[in-house]
């Protein structure tokens, strides 16, 4: 396959000023005929022919202007037609079968219904047309079918007409969206579905019908959804002025989908997972995240829609402010500091090993071959980050001014990168000159910061460096913000925060007033998506993780006196008494933590919790799994013996919380089963009882799940009648079947290979549902314990996965190939066996283009 580059862009020859599209739809064939006005594009180079994509079409019929095209042809799997006139009439006739795409792009057939998804190029597997997304179009859609079988029939924007035929059996309906889109924001829905109705008034005074579909029997667990969407519209006017710019907004969900959500104009498509909550069957972390994916799908509505992307290298322009925008939204909906913490811990344990390992790439790439290969936590998590730092500079106020002048000039717009940092520089003050190379170049800066002090001035150096990352060996230092506070050690506080950038290799910076060293805290807020080696003592990470006043910051201090005991005692650098010393420091920090009334019990759950094996791992150049996992362990047991009776304490305070969805309640939730997990590690007997009848007793799903979690890694008679109790009390409930794949497969239990394997056979796995697929696979994959087996049995687990479901999904195959990718940072043993696994796969002999791609770059 080719590889597709940024600098190449052009625009497209051809104008499409109208599109109008008739489905005649069933479930094993799908008539589509395609009117599309083309005229001469006057900024493009003049061209012959229009290149209309395809993918895997069969063409039925073509016309140009009503008769004979005067010349066509395929190249690949495009169509090219020749063109002699400025403006012409295409019409092009495609026939489909909905029920064979199990790749679930373009449209395709979910439980008896009709669906679409187009985004990125799934709209060529339709219907032969300029997908591309600078080619912006107003589309007229009518679609018709049998009116038992799709009694609701959804398209884009409003509808304007519907009817049925003579005898009743079939109907159908026309839609208009006003609104002119580029093709991958096109969606359409036909089934057997039922609405949750309500409505909203913009600010504006613009009346908007809302609904949410789902299938019959759903309809109670579409509250949360429907509640979300009505705070998300509210949110967006507030805090971005943006007003919704339609009569109907609608949300369909599906159970086969291959990601979260979709964004089409007026037609949401989301997966069930994000919509489908009430409190049996949701965790609070679920309710969360349909929270945020409705909030996100909603905003996208301007940033994507409105504005959208002039090609696929811009992606982040749509993807990483609108993650930004959600990100905010929710951190306004709870709590602030919580949310910062949950996305730093997404960035680091995802996006910086992406960023330091063989698929590093910069936020706005610079060549592809699969462009579904990069929606990745780079495009979209550190894409985030990079428009944070900006708002960091430019403070809201001014933040929003940049973001008011880019929509305001770049409405109606197929946009760059470039566009949106123009605009930030227009309408901040900014200069962002240097600061484009956050754009342009991969991998995570590293930062060396060193406090010096002498008479009453303490100097802060800063030393930076950006490695290497693939086609990248040379870079340039970048502009990085950093937050910065110094404590006097004795009065506990400091004298107001400051904003320092570093903008070259290295620089210092000096403070006046200190008649003794001060306490550095650093990157307060994550402020810059940086790792940071300061020259810290232990005692002064106590200090922080006990009285910093910034909320990230205090979490930072907990995680790296973890995380640098750790590291210390796997790379064998830590004598016997350092070690004790360290572990009595942590649990000394720890209980503080615990009996700190001043927190609440989200915020002291954060601070409770161990850094993960990966973000462990990350600190190392070459990491040993078996190593890391049983010092981590080790810990666990040390510092559950530790704090055991306060723990216990806390947990029984904790369990007189009853049930609601508030603050309160939700923090309760999260201590009792974080005190489960420390008490699994020092006490399994006591742990298996207390985890047994938290299950038993529970009154929801948050609580229920924890304690199976506990359960599950345990080898105890508690875990098997748990764990079948669980089955057959949610059998038929597909969201709930997934959690009981995914705890067995993320569990601690040392069988848990084994455990997989025979999952695999189970008779509600299915290779053809992508939630199924994760909640097996995924959970695995992210299991140190089973992936890393030390016998390279996980390794061969996920190679022969990814060579069984290539064929069937590629999109879903080619997101386990960036685990195995790791190899360059393992042990050598494991290492090889990594390595084994991705040259089978690359070995096979018809791969996608998406596995390929991941494959070879992999081992590249
Ligand atoms: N824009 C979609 C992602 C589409 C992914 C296609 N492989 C969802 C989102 O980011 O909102
Ligand atoms: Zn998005």
């Amino acid at each position: 396959p080719p590889e597709i580059r940024r600098s190449d862009y052009a625009p497209f020859p051809w104008l499409v000023p109208t599109t109008r599209l008739e489905f005649e739809l069933g479930l094993e064939r799908t008539r589509v005929t395609a009117r599309l006005d083309v005229e001469r594009n006057p900024v493009a180079a003049v061209s012959p022919t229009i290149r209309l994509n395809g993918d895997g079409l069969e063409l039925a019929s073509l016309t140009c202007d009503g008769g004979e095209p005067e010349g066509r042809m395929m190249d690949g799997d495009d169509l090219l037609v020749t063109l002699s006139g400025d403006r012409h009439v295409l019409e092009i006739v495609t026939e489909i079968d909905p029920s064979a795409n199990s790749q679930l792009m373009g449209l395709y057939a979910s439980g008896g219904m009709l669906c679409t998804q187009c985004e990125a190029e799934g709209f060529r597997r339709i219907t032969f047309f300029p997908d591309r997304p600078d080619v912006l179009s107003t589309y007229s859609v009518r679609m018709s079918g049998a009116k038992a079988q799709f009694p609701v029939l959804l398209c884009n924007g409003n509808r304007v007409d519907s009817g049925e035929s003579a005898d009743g059996g079939d109907h159908w309906a026309e839609w208009h969206d006003p609104w002119p889109k580029p093709s991958y924001l096109f969606a359409l829905v036909a089934g057997d579905l039922v609405a949750r109705s309500d409505s909203f008034t913009t600010m504006g005074g613009r009346d908007v019908e809302l609904n949410v579909y789902v299938r019959d029997g759903d309809l109670d667990r579409t509250e949360h959804a429907m509640e979300s969407l009505k705070r998300s519209m509210k949110w967006d006017e507030e805090v971005f002025g943006r007003e919704y710019d339609l009569d109907l907004f609608n949300i369909v969900a599906v159970s086969d989908f291959n990601m979260g959500a979709m964004e089409n104009k007026g037609l949401n498509i989301f997966n069930t997972k994000y919509v489908l909550a009430d409190t049996e069957t949701a965790t609070d972390g679920d309710y969360d995240g349909i929270e945020g994916v409705i909030g996100h799908e909603y905003f996208h509505n301007w940033s994507g829609n409105r504005v959208t992307c002039r090609d696929w290298f811009q992606l982040s322009l749509k993807e990483g402010f609108t993650v930004l925008r959600d990100q905010l939204f929710s951190a306004d909906m709870g709590s602030e500091p919580v949310k910062r913490i949950e996305d730093v811990r997404i960035l680091r344990g995802v996006q910086f090993p992406e960023d330091s390992g063989p698929l590093a790439h910069p936020i706005r790439p610079d060549s592809y071959r699969e462009i579904s290969n990069f929606y990745t936590a780079t495009v979209y998590n550190k894409g985030a980050e990079v428009i944070r730092m900006m708002r960091t500079m430019a403070g809201e106020k001014a933040f929003r001014r940049g973001t008011d002048l880019y929509f305001k000039r770049h409405d109606g717009e197929a946009a760059t990168c470039e566009d949106f940092v123009r605009a930030m520089e227009d309408g901040t003050g900014l200069d962002l000159e240097q600061f484009r190379l956050w754009y342009s170049q991969a991998g995570t800066p590293k930062v060396a910061a060193t406090l010096s002090h002498d008479g009453d001035v303490a100097t802060l150096k800063l030393t930076q460096t950006v490695p290497p990352t693939p086609g990248q060996p040379d870079k340039k230092p970048m502009p990085i913000p950093f937050r910065v506070a110094l404590f006097d050690r004795k009065a506990g506080t400091h004298s107001g925060e400051q904003l320092l950038v570093l903008d070259r290799a290295s620089a210092e910076f000096t403070f006046e007033g200190f008649a003794h060293k001060p306490v550095l805290s650093i990157n307060r807020g994550f402020s810059a998506p940086v790792s940071i080696e300061r020259d810290v003592s232990r005692e002064e990470l106590v200090f922080l993780a006990a009285r910093d006043d910034d909320p990230f910051a205090r979490y930072e201090a907990m995680q790296e006196l973890m995380t640098g005991y750790l590291v210390g005692s796997v790379s064998g650098d830590l004598d016997e008494s350092e070690s004790e010393a360290a572990r009595g420091d942590i649990a000394e920090a720890l209980k503080a933590v615990v009996e700190d009334d001043q927190l609440d019990d989200l915020m002291r759950g954060e601070l409770l919790m161990m850094p993960s094996q990966s973000y462990i791992g990350e600190q190392m150049l070459v990491a040993d799994p078996g190593a890391i996992h049983v010092a981590r362990e080790a810990l666990k047991t040390d510092l559950g013996t530790r704090l055991g009776e306060a723990l216990h304490r806390l947990y029984d305070r904790a369990a007189q919380v009853p049930f609601s969805l508030d603050a309160e309640a939700k923090g309760a939730r999260k201590i009792k089963t974080l005190v489960l997990s420390y008490a699994a590690a020092s006490d399994p007997a006591k742990a298996a009882e207390l985890a047994a009848s938290q299950y038993d007793r529970a009154d929801n799903m948050t609580d229920r799940q924890g304690a199976l979690m506990v359960l599950a890694g345990l080898d105890s008679a508690e875990r098997t009648a748990r764990l079948l109790d669980f089955y057959n009390r949610y059998r038929g409930n597909a969201l709930v079947v997934d959690k009981w794949f995914a705890l067995q497969a993320s569990s601690l239990h040392p069988q848990v290979v084994a455990h997989v394997e025979a999952l695999r056979s189970h008779p509600d796995f299915n290779l053809r549902n992508p939630n199924r697929v994760r909640s097996l696979y995924m959970a695995f994959a992210a299991n140190p314990a089973g992936f890393h087996a030390a016998d390279g049995a996980g390794y061969r687990m996920i190679a022969d996965l990814v060579l069984e479901l290539d064929p069937i999904n590629a999109q879903t195959a080619a997101r386990f190939v960036p685990s195995l990718g790791r190899w360059r940072r393992i042990e050598e043993k494991r290492a090889a066996m990594m390595r084994d696994a991705l040259e089978r796969i690359a070995r096979a002999p018809k791969l996608s283009r998406d596995t390929f791609e991941q494959v070879t770059r992999s081992l590249g």
